[in-house]
């Protein structure tokens, strides 16, 4: 396996994603704390009420970034690919409804890591050949932290995908907790993508090793 594809695989096992709207306190703690817990990648996704833009967005990606610089936890952007460049992110992630990956890949480079949201076969093989680096499978279970989001698909779709001969790194995302997030890696996810299952939870460092012995337990089923 290519050099970075395995430190995609590595990095995808609990990836945590937020902004500020998904934090009842200050999201550079939440991180921190989040970090501490074992998160092994982190995506700034500054989205929905409250949004911070602009020069406060800037800031806050910043401070972020620079959490993840001192842990050596990689730093992805969501959407703002202009933000991401600014800031010498370490990659972005994209949905279906914002640029093609085959675009984004081309602004950014061939270094950083692109991942893409899909919710079919077709749109899969469409961001492969885009160059994505990794696919975002779901929502998985129900979930309140996307108003948009699609029909929940359930594991199958991991399944699916792998069955189809996918080999590219996936990660699975909404509604997965310490519950269920074993069941997400036994269909052959390489990872788990969490929003409030950290960043709501009361004790967020708790909440990130549960979540990690729940991935852990998973591959050693897969
Ligand atoms: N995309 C599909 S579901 C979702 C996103 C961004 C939200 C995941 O949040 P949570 O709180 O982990 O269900
Ligand atoms: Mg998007």
């Amino acid at each position: 396996m290519q050099e970075k594809t395995s430190a995609i695989k590595d990095a995808l096992k609990l990836y945590f994603i937020m902004g500020s709207p998904n934090c009842h306190r200050d999201p550079v703690n939440i991180l921190e704390e989040a970090i501490r817990g074992g998160i092994s990648l982190f995506q700034f996704r500054e989205k929905g009420q409250g949004a911070l833009s602009g020069t406060q967005k800037k800031k806050l990606a910043t401070a972020l970034q620079q959490v993840c610089k001192e842990a050596n936890i990689p730093f992805i952007v969501n959407d703002d690919i202009d933000l991401a460049m600014e800031i010498d992110a370490d990659g972005v992630h994209i949905g279906q409804e914002d640029e093609a990956a085959s675009i984004v890949r081309k602004r950014i480079g061939a270094d950083k890591w692109v991942g893409v949201s899909a919710h079919t076969i077709e749109e899969a093989e469409r961001a492969i050949k885009d160059g994505a680096d990794y696919l975002g499978l779901g929502p998985i279970y129900p979930t309140s932290s996307k108003d948009d989001a699609e029909s929940v698909k359930g594991t199958a779709i991991i399944r699916q995908f792998r069955e189809h001969g996918f080999s590219i790194p996936l990660v699975g995302i909404g509604g997965i907790t310490s519950t269920n997030a074993a069941a997400v890696m036994e269909a052959g996810a390489d990872g788990v993508s969490v929003i409030s299952a950290i960043s709501g939870s009361e004790d967020v460092e708790d909440a990130a090793i549960r979540l990690n012995q729940a991935v852990h337990s998973g591959c050693a089923n897969q």
